[in-house]
C-alpha cells in the first residue's frame, strides 16, 4: 500500500537564486520521503498541460513563459496527508500574503516569482506525478535508516 504522494516543483526563480537545497530540507525536516526528482526545462506543451486550469486568465502567457525559461527542479513526494502538509510548508499564492516560514512567505516577493508549485488536491497530484514523471523514475522500495549506518 503506497503512501499519498503528490507533485512539487522548484520554479526556475528559486532555482536561479540556489534555493533547492534549502527547500528540499525543509521537506525533509517535515518527515516527508523523496520518491523521484529531476531537474528539467518543461516543454511549452508540458507547461501547457500542467497549467491547463489556467487557460484565459490574464497571468497564463506570462507563468508559461516563466515556468519554460529555465530548469525547473520537479519532485515526487509521499507521507501522511502530504499533498495539504506540502501546501502548509509552501504558503499562501501571493508571497506578500504568505506567512513568515512559509517557502513563498520566506523567499519570494511576487506572485509571477513565487519559487515553488504544490499540487492542491490528491487528483491533482495523480494529473501531475503522471504529467510530469515515468514510472520508473519513481522509488517504491521504503527506506530504512539502519543499513546505511550499520554494514
Ligand atoms: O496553486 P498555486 O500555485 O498556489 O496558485 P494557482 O492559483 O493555481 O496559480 C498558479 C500560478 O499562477 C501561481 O503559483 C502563480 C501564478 N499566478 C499569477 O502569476 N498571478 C495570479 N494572479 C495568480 C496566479
Ligand atoms: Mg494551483
Amino acid at each position: 500500500d503506497t503512501e499519498e504522494r503528490t507533485f512539487v516543483a522548484i520554479k526556475p526563480d528559486g532555482v536561479q537564486r540556489k534555493l533547492i537545497g534549502e527547500i528540499v530540507a525543509r521537506f525533509e525536516k517535515k518527515g516527508l520521503k523523496l520518491v523521484g526528482c529531476k531537474l528539467i526545462q518543461p516543454s511549452r506543451k508540458l507547461a501547457e498541460k500542467h497549467y491547463a486550469e489556467h487557460k484565459g486568465k490574464p497571468f497564463y502567457e506570462g507563468l508559461l513563459d516563466f515556468i519554460t525559461s529555465g530548469p525547473v527542479f520537479a519532485m515526487v513526494w509521499e507521507g501522511k496527508e502530504v499533498v495539504s502538509t506540502s501546501r502548509s510548508l509552501i504558503g499562501l499564492t501571493d508571497p506578500k500574503k504568505s506567512p513568515m516560514n512559509t517557502i513563498r512567505g520566506d523567499f519570494g516577493i511576487d506572485v509571477g516569482r513565487n519559487t515553488i508549485h504544490g499540487s492542491d488536491s490528491v487528483e491533482s497530484a495523480q494529473r501531475e506525478i503522471k504529467l510530469w514523471f515515468s514510472k520508473n523514475e519513481l522509488i517504491t522500495s521504503s527506506i530504512t535508516i539502519e543499513k546505511w549506518i550499520n554494514e
